[in-house]
């Protein structure tokens, strides 16, 4: 952790410790001070979008206000503005990251769009038949489909590592699972459903020993955990603006410099190319390559506000923030009845899982929100997870850095609540 240093996190004042000053940091967030349904906002729904600090949405309103323009093609001003503004929005990507170049970073419109990316020109060009991409059996649905459609397309296999009761990897399993055969491990830093935070370092090396190309999942990870990926070592790491404190349809595809100049355009339009005629096209330099049409300007803009907002605080301090909470939050509901947690994984992250006996997690969460209280309930785009621990839904309370302990109690009261009308 960080201590004794001086941080003037979250607006104005000096919070002088290694703790967060949550309810300063709150007030830098409008949406949470407001009633749901009659009672206090308790938003525990992050693991599906973050909130908004104002310096996010001040940005989008200073975009939109003083200097709208398309980038990388105007010589006027405002264009020059903005496009100076989206590439230091690059550089802040790269930054949070620690990727060696800001061509590294390319701004796509979410995780989704970055593993569709990277199957469909990674995984287009060298796949071939026979060959096997690796997935874990805790992988959101987006880091599932793409690479079964180019599986089906290429003649390739698709290969699980399987969990155990726990909802940790086996990683003995993982480890047969490698061989010559297999040209992409594709696994989550952070598992949605379950909150398991997998050894991705060491899954990292492993995969190496037979040259396969890794991509980390880092929808949940990127704003939770500080990151390297250059100690990581992984070829492509991908996360979501929304998730990160920013808006919705911009995302990060970070990849190593030289793969990405290796490797076909995803899409064909404008920004991509160098030259076009109608016999040939030439292609454009990585990032620019991999960014056709009008990128998300201002999506791009606010992100990187968001990343100095939370790097400013830190992401160390984040960490141990959520990990307070999600112990205390674990605690409470441990202790109620009919209640059992799914995902007892010994490293996890500030995700709770959980099913009540003969209680629809629907119900659950219909309930939850008459007290204010903002979960999400269903399969969480992880159908697979629902299946391996053989329930059709959970309820999921998920924490960021702005939420408290009291804001656990209210949960833990509305749980009660629900246990009373049914029973
Ligand atoms: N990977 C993981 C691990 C995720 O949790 C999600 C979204 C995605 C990929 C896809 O992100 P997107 O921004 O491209 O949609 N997870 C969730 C969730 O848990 N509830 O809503 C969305």
């Amino acid at each position: 952790m960080t201590t004794g240093q001086s941080m003037t996190a979250a607006g104005s004042s000096s919070i002088g410790e290694s703790r967060l000053d949550v309810e300063q940091i709150r007030q830098d967030f409008p949406i949470l001070g407001q009633q749901v349904n009659g009672k206090p906002l308790v938003y525990l729904d992050n693991a599906a979008t973050a909130q908004k600090p104002r310096v996010v949405i001040d940005a989008i309103q200073e975009y939109y206000q003083t200097y709208n323009s398309n980038i990388h093609r105007g010589v006027h001003h405002l264009s020059q503005v903005a496009t100076e503004a989206y590439e230091k929005a690059r550089v802040k990507a790269q930054r949070l990251l620690n990727a060696s170049e800001s061509r590294e970073i390319i701004f796509v419109r979410s995780t989704t769009e970055a593993i569709n990316l990277v199957a469909q020109t990674f995984g287009r060009e060298r796949l071939q038949a026979g060959d096997e991409v690796v997935v874990s059996a805790m992988e959101h649905h987006s880091n599932i489909v793409p690479w079964q459609m180019i599986c089906q397309e290429k003649d390739a296999r698709l290969r699980v590592i399987p969990i155990n009761d726990k909802g940790e990897l086996l990683l003995e399993e993982y480890e047969r699972l490698l061989s010559e055969r297999t040209r992409v491990v594709a696994v989550t830093h952070i598992s949605n459903a379950l909150g398991t935070i997998n050894p991705i370092e060491q899954m990292i090396e492993m995969a190496h020993q037979y040259d396969a190309a890794v991509l980390i999942d880092g929808a949940q990870g990127a704003p939770h955990l500080p990151l390297d990926v250059q100690a990581l070592d992984c070829e492509f790491y991908a996360f979501s603006g929304h998730k990160f404190y920013g808006p919705t349809g911009v995302g990060v595809l970070y990849g190593k410099g030289d793969l990405l100049d290796s490797l076909p355009p995803y899409q064909g339009g404008g920004e991509m190319i160098l030259s076009v005629s109608f016999e040939e096209t030439t292609y454009n330099v990585v990032p620019h390559r991999f960014e056709a049409g009008t990128p998300n300007i201002v999506g791009a803009i606010a992100l990187g506000k968001a990343i100095d907002y939370v790097i400013h605080i830190g992401l160390e301090r984040i960490a141990y923030h959520e990990d307070e909470l999600f112990r205390y939050a674990t605690q409470q509901l441990s202790g109620l009845p009919d209640l059992t947690i799914i995902g007892t994984a010994d490293s996890k992250a500030s995700i709770i899982s959980f099913v009540m006996d003969d209680i629809h997690a629907h119900d659950v969460g219909t309930i939850l929100d008459q007290e204010g209280v903002a979960v999400r309930t269903g399969h969480h785009c992880a159908q697979p997870v629902m299946d391996r621990f053989e329930v059709p839904a959970t309820s999921r309370a998920s924490f960021a850095f702005y939420n408290t302990k009291e804001e656990v109690d209210v949960l833990v009261e509305g749980i009660g609540k629900v246990i009373e009308v049914f029973k």
